[in-house]
């Protein structure tokens, strides 16, 4: 009796075991993280990247998207494995993978058909190939933006007006530098706690690309708005290399097709943007200046080029420079 009640039990137990084991690798959940809401270019990236993934993978990654708005956090998760994937701009990446900050010099890329043109070629993948040095894994580049110079009360006529100002910037090592040649005093700070200094006005400015200030309303915290278009913005789709190892060929692939999907939907989107986004906001009410002398905002900057040489090697930003559409 006994006995037959133990085996009745180990049964039943076998059997929950592999119902539980059924379960769980009949479904993989892929939480992926992006900064700015659902409504943006990050937003759509991740939405396209859920739909591929999860068609792609005949229904076996569950993909779940979630906002989160410091991406030195996310990036931090991602790479200790307590979340699966995240998206956002490199604005600190090079803080984990320093090779990638030569994608930060301003004034590198002459438009965004350069700055893709580099990201899709051998140059974009020889990067994303030294991710998983680095505790981390390359799924594709995203688009973050040209970032353009925003301030509350004080105005820009020239670069010149720039000394002395607090500028937040991302946590960005090259960025900073780059202002701090132009006299500016760079305040680096997450994303998640912009909103609040632009409110509290304990920065005068802050600069970021149209798409992001538009899906996150910057402009009602802010006056002027100065097409600098100073830097572009990369973005990048990451995710634990482990999970990534974990994966099935069929679920990789899926990522990978998912990855592809992402950055077609996010490079629209900021286009879309860019399109319609500078007369949406100066319908709100921000003031608008389009800069006919960017070479003064250039020069204003150059001091830091020397650093950004000797760091990245004269011959990386020369090929950079030099990319031409095949
Ligand atoms: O979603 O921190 C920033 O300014 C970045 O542009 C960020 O990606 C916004």
């Amino acid at each position: 009796m006994k006995a037959n009640l133990i085996a009745k039990t180990a049964v039943f137990t076998g059997l929950i075991l592999a119902t539980g084991i059924l379960s769980a690798s009949a479904q993989t959940t892929l939480t992926i993280t992006h900064s700015s809401p659902a409504d943006s270019h990050f937003g759509e990236g991740a939405a396209a990247f859920k739909k591929v993934a999860e068609e792609k993978s005949g229904g076996t990654l569950n993909v779940v998207i979630q906002r989160m708005d410091n991406e030195r956090e996310a990036l931090e998760s991602v790479q200790f494995g307590s979340q699966e994937c995240a998206m956002g701009s490199t604005g600190s990446l090079g803080n984990f993978v320093a090779e990638t900050r030569v994608l930060d010099v301003p004034f590198l890329f002459d438009n965004y058909v350069h700055a893709r043109g580099v990201l899709d070629s051998e140059i974009g993948g020889e990067l994303l190939a030294l991710f998983p040095q680095h505790g981390l894994y390359g799924v594709s580049w995203l688009e973050n933006g040209f970032r353009n110079l925003t301030t509350g009360t004080k105005s820009v006529n020239s670069p010149e007006d720039l000394r002395g100002m607090k500028i937040r910037t991302m946590e960005n090592q090259v960025h900073m530098q780059a202002w701090q040649a132009a006299g500016v005093l760079p305040t680096p700070m997450a994303f998640s706690e912009l909103p609040s200094a632009l409110q509290q006005g304990t920065v005068d400015g802050q600069e970021n690309s149209i798409p992001v200030i538009l899906a996150n309303n910057l402009d009602m915290m802010q006056k002027h708005l100065y097409l600098t278009g100073h830097v572009y913005s990369p973005g990048i789709f990451v995710c634990n290399p482990d999970f990534i190892a974990g994966l099935t060929p069929e679920q990789k692939a899926a990522v990978e097709e998912g990855g592809k999907a992402a950055t077609a939907a996010n490079r629209a989107r900021v286009e879309q943007d860019e399109n319609v986004g500078i007369e949406t906001l100066r319908t709100r009410g921000i003031e608008v200046v389009e800069i006919k002398d960017r070479d003064a905002y250039r020069d204003a900057m150059a001091a830091a080029n020397a650093g950004f040489e000797e760091q990245f090697g004269a011959e990386l930003i020369k090929r950079i420079r030099g990319w031409k559409a095949q």
